[in-house]
């Protein structure tokens, strides 16, 4: 099967680290995002990473990719918890997008509300539910990753010691370290 992905995605990070955890093999192709000659274009009309290709079968959105390999969380209260997960890494990455627009077309109001939103988020979760080799749990740290190299005006980890400490020790393996997005100097 092939992961279509691009290396700064928080998503398909998700992705790539629960293959590594779990021993399946990706052909992991890196697709550039909003060029009209990427070849994703071809199996994926939305043009969004990750995209799994299973066959002629071209499955994109993080939940169903999940959900096709057998690996959404068992109960319901873990359901629950990755929605959070994936809830707080939309918010992010539309308040990151608005920072990449042209200064004049972005809107404070908007990052505002975004930075409300994840605060809360994670306010309101308790990280020690969050299994580190768990969807969930690898969704959370690709989130959190994700601020610290591409989305750095979201400082989560002041006034968050306990889900600092708790990141630092889910993330201490190979497979974030072989996933490690690069810094955007945003
Ligand atoms: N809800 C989607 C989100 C995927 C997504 O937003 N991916 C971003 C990269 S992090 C993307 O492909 N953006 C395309 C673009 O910026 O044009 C999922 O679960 O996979």
């Amino acid at each position: 099967m092939i992961l279509y992905i691009s290396a700064g995605s928080p998503f398909a990070r998700m992705i790539r680290v629960l293959a590594r955890d779990r021993g399946l093999s990706l052909r992991e192709t890196e697709v550039p995002l909003r060029d009209p000659a990427s070849p994703l274009l071809a199996h994926s009309p939305s043009g969004r990473v990750p995209v799994l290709l299973d066959g002629e079968d071209a499955i994109a959105e993080v939940p169903l990719i999940l959900a096709h390999l057998g690996w959404l969380p068992p109960d319901p209260a873990g359901v629950a918890r990755l929605g959070r997960a994936l809830a707080l890494t939309d918010g992010i990455a539309v308040w990151n997008r608005d920072l990449r627009r042209p200064p004049e077309e972005r809107s404070p109001s908007f990052q505002a509300l975004e930075r409300m939103r994840a605060g809360r988020v994670l306010d309101a979760l308790d990280a020690a539910d969050y299994g580190a080799f768990t969807p969930e749990g690898v969704a959370l740290a690709c989130a959190l990753s994700y601020c610290d190299r591409r989305h750095t005006v979201f400082r989560w980890r002041e006034g968050r010691d306990k889900l600092a400490a708790w990141y630092d020790a889910a993330t201490a393996r190979p497979a974030f370290a072989e996933t490690l997005p690069p810094i955007s100097g945003i």
